[in-house]
């Protein structure tokens, strides 16, 4: 059970309150496949992922960054039962997809640094304290159904 305080609540909450799902999701995902193309295997099917210019041009990337960001908002929603909301997702990453729960933690920085870079001044150390921490408890989340 992780404790919040209301200062890190009102901030995730703000955060994604104000969040550029469509223009964070690609970026996010599409640094995590070009700064660690081991993730690219997971893919396949996604078409062209040839070289850094084809992935942040592929829209299947692009499509599958927002889902996967607004995967953060149940999350959100559920700060007090992070595991139990992530249960059924982690299940399905471990079991169906088989993605190695050390890239969560990849794509996750990936998030923070995009979210950074649009924030700017912005993003005080406050703020990405209680983003990382939240982002690191959606991971640990993610890897709780790994066996
Ligand atoms: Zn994941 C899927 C989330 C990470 C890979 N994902 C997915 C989804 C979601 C997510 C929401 C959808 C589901 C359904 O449909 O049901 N992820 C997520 C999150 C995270 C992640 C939140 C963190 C943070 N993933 C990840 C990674 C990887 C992945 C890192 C690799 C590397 N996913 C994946 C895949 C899929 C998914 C492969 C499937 C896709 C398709 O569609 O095919």
């Amino acid at each position: 059970m992780v404790n919040w305080s209301d200062s890190e609540r009102a901030i995730i909450t703000d955060i994604f309150s104000h969040m550029d799902y469509d223009d964070i999701g690609p970026k996010a995902l599409s640094r995590c496949l070009i700064v660690y193309p081991w993730t690219q295997r997971h893919f396949s099917g996604f078409g062209n992922l040839y070289n850094a210019e084809a992935i942040l041009g592929n829209a299947n990337v692009a499509a599958h960054g927002i889902k996967v960001l607004h995967g953060l908002d149940r999350g959100v929603k559920n700060m007090d039962k992070i595991v139990d909301a992530y249960a059924e997702l982690s299940m399905l990453h471990s079991e169906k997809l088989h993605v190695d729960p050390d890239n969560f933690k990849l794509l996750s920085d990936c998030i923070t640094i995009v979210v950074a870079a649009k924030m700017g001044h912005a993003f005080t150390p406050e703020i990405q304290g209680a983003f990382q921490k939240f982002l690191a408890v959606v991971v640990s989340a993610l890897g709780k159904q790994y066996h």
